[in-house]
């Protein structure tokens, strides 16, 4: 049965979705969530229990419309290099072409990112035949800055296996840094013309606090866990992340694409579930933050639902925080 959507609750009830990136595009929002499965599955530090296989990209007309699930846009059995887990997504819009980005599990159990295109921002997409050569770790997040540059972050701790990249090359033995060493940072890389390609090595970003001193691996209330966001206001770069294992939204401003981004504060407060993951949209006149909860099942880590609330900013260019359940 179709509902307009209220803000602060679940966009879609008839499926679990998480992750949501969203964007505007034809004068309507499109969602690019992740797709939870419906199934009861044990919490470990390595995401198991996150065993998705296909995305379903949401739609809204405006924010007084009923929220569209625009079926099935992408499954696993159609993207050749993917044993499983497909993680968080995000789209981007460059050359007439809808690009959808996407974090996956490979054959020998690496986590690489895909791209896959579509004529229209709702899907189906068709998926390039090898992960893009180069990626790794998981939640890619697109910006197509004023230039038409086309930039990719990406990196996610524990079961995004960013640790295992340090050196360069995949350690599936290694840890993190001492607590007292820089935290791991996200990863950029300027993304190739046709938007399939990295045309560029990724670089790692760095995060530091007001007198520029690196954010340390110890630091949990700041430091970067997983899934960038990133956004402009006011010419300014705003990077936004989850810090895991403190559950919250924060965000690092700066005046590049690549950073280096000063630590702001904090977004959201922690949700409902394990996991948080946004995404932030001018649409109109106003900002939106999108994220995820477990509320509509109870609390269960790995069956979440998508919402939205306005976001707003001071004067000065900070953002105010945001408590969901008020
Ligand atoms: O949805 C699977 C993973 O959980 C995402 O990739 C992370 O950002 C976290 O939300």
């Amino acid at each position: 049965m179709e509902k307009i959507v209220k803000q602060k609750e679940p966009l879609v009830e008839h499926i679990y979705t998480a992750d949501p990136s969203a964007h505007v595009f034809e004068g309507k929002i499109y969602i690019y969530p992740s797709h939870d499965l419906d199934e009861d599955i044990v919490s470990n530090d390595n995401g198991d229990q996150y065993m998705m296989e296909d995305y379903h990209i949401l739609s809204l007309e405006d924010l007084n419309s009923p929220c569209v699930d625009n079926g099935e846009a992408l499954h696993m059995k159609d993207v050749p290099w993917v044993s499983k887990q497909m993680w968080a997504p995000d789209a981007a819009f460059k050359n007439n072409t809808y690009y959808l980005y996407f974090p996956a599990r490979d054959k020998d159990g690496i986590f690489r990112i895909g791209v896959a295109s579509s004529s229209s921002p709702a899907g189906p997409f068709t998926a390039q035949k090898e992960p893009i050569p180069g990626s790794f770790s998981i939640d890619p997040a697109v910006l197509v800055d004023d230039d038409n540059r086309a930039y990719i972050y990406f990196g996610g701790l524990w079961g995004g296996q960013l640790e295992k990249w340090q050196t360069g090359s995949f350690s599936p033995d290694a840890e993190g840094p001492d607590v007292s060493a820089p935290a791991i940072g996200p990863r950029v890389a300027e993304l190739s013309d046709d938007m399939l390609t990295f045309k560029e090595a990724p670089e790692e970003i760095s995060i530091v606090d007001e007198e520029g001193n690196p954010i340390l691996a110890g630091d949990e209330d700041r430091r970067y866990f997983e899934g960038p966001w990133m956004h402009k206001y006011n010419g300014n770069y705003y990077l936004s992340y989850s810090t895991g294992t403190t559950h919250t939204i924060v965000y690092a401003v700066g005046n590049n694409p690549k950073g280096p981004f000063v630590f702001k504060g904090k977004i959201l407060t922690p949700v409902v579930g394990w996991t948080t993951h946004h995404s932030i949209v001018q649409y109109q006149d106003k900002w939106y933050l999108f994220y995820h909860d477990s509320s509509l099942s109870g609390g269960r880590d790995n069956k979440r639902c998508v919402k939205f609330t306005e976001l707003k900013y001071n004067e000065d260019g900070t953002i105010q925080t945001i408590d969901p359940y008020k």
